[in-house]
């Protein structure tokens, strides 16, 4: 008998590259704490079976002190029975000829059920991350499935953008990544997405102001935020598959883990980043998965209010916000979407 509960997490898409990645990094405690025992749960489609009960094996022969067992099925109930984290990475992805659309479609065939099923059968107080893209739609539509289970328990990831972010200032300005705060992505996990760091602090001092010092002026640094950062950032998933010839996979499971601990455990000094369902917040229209600055007392994310937005910084999240609304209208209109 554990002296602490074991948490059951479930990990959809457990077989593909970014499961592989972070099944073994749950498995030594990296999300949930060197204390913290767990039981796996691997939801995988028929194809993806034999890779994950593969995956299953190497678990079983890191014999990691925390794990108690490891369930691969196929079946979305059994998948989520008593689940208190639901971690959906398994998702369409997007074929050569495929229309936006179709990959909406495709996606919210996927996340529906997956929330529905979750609402039936995880424990009470589940929380969810939707990795799979269109991550934040993906959260959207799982979200208005699970029936009883309140918004504010859905997330979707921008924690690997948010990284990525901080990296680029990082190497920029010459420091280390643990000298940067008050990063903050918001709007979409897409090309449309805003990095800003407008209310950054390098060891303290503005960010805006180190640039300008580094790169030779106000001027210079604006520039190079527009021009180089915020495309870099955004457009870094294409840079992976370019160079590496498939997309991230453990960046992104090495994201997905600082965003579960983050949230169990709480953050630390200032705030990071992730898609949350918008209460209005920032004058983003009220039940979209929308990317905020926030943070976590441990008991969930919040999202940090009150920072002011000049109007290059509100037109950026606007254009990113209009994309999101886009993407729940398209959903709406194939009926994945209770209509309000
Ligand atoms: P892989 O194609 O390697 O793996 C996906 C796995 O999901 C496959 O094993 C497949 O059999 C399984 N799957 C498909 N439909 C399923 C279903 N209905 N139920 C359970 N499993 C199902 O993709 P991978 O590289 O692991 O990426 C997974 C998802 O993460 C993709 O949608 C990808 O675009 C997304 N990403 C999201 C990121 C983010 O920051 N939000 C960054 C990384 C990544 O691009």
């Amino acid at each position: 008998m554990d002296a602490i509960a074991p948490v059951t997490v479930t990990i959809t898409g457990a077989g593909g590259q970014i499961g592989y990645a972070l099944l073994f990094r749950i498995a030594a405690g990296d999300a949930l704490g060197p204390d913290q025992p767990v039981r796996l749960r691997l939801l995988e489609i028929p194809q993806g079976m034999r890779a994950a009960e593969g995956a299953a094996l190497e678990l079983q022969d890191c014999a990691f002190p925390l794990l108690r067992d490891v369930e691969v099925t196929d079946d979305a109930a059994v998948a989520f029975a008593d689940a208190d984290r639901a971690l959906l990475v398994g998702s369409r992805p997007r074929m050569v000829g495929m229309e936006r659309s179709d990959l909406l479609a495709a996606n919210a065939g996927i996340f529906a059920p997956q929330g529905a099923a979750i609402a039936a059968n995880a424990a009470a107080d589940v929380r969810v991350l939707a990795v799979g893209n269109p991550a934040n739609t993906n959260a959207l539509i799982a979200a208005a499935a699970a029936d009883g289970i309140p918004g504010e328990r859905f997330s979707a990831l921008t924690r690997l953008d948010h990284d990525r972010a901080v990296a680029q200032l990082a190497a920029t300005l010459e420091v280390g990544p643990a000298q940067l705060q008050g990063v903050t992505i918001w709007g979409n996990h897409s090309a449309t997405q805003f990095p800003d760091i407008d209310h950054a602090a390098v060891d303290g001092a503005p960010v805006r102001a180190a640039l300008a010092e580094k790169l030779g002026g106000a001027d210079a640094a604006a520039a190079w935020l527009d021009e180089v950062f915020i495309p870099r950032v955004a457009r870094r998933g294409a840079e992976i598959i370019e160079v590496r010839g498939s997309s991230s996979a453990a960046s992104a499971a090495n994201a997905v883990i600082a965003h579960v601990r983050d949230e169990a455990l709480g953050t630390r000094a200032g705030w990071t980043s992730a898609a949350l369902v918008s209460r209005g917040e920032y004058g983003v229209p009220e039940g979209l998965v929308c990317s905020f600055p926030v943070t976590s007392d441990g008991t969930g994310y919040r999202v940090v209010e009150g920072l002011d937005l000049d109007a290059r910084a509100r037109a950026r999240l606007d254009a990113s916000v209009a994309e999101l609304a886009a993407e729940r209208d398209a959903v709406r209109e194939l009926g994945a979407l209770p209509r309000s």
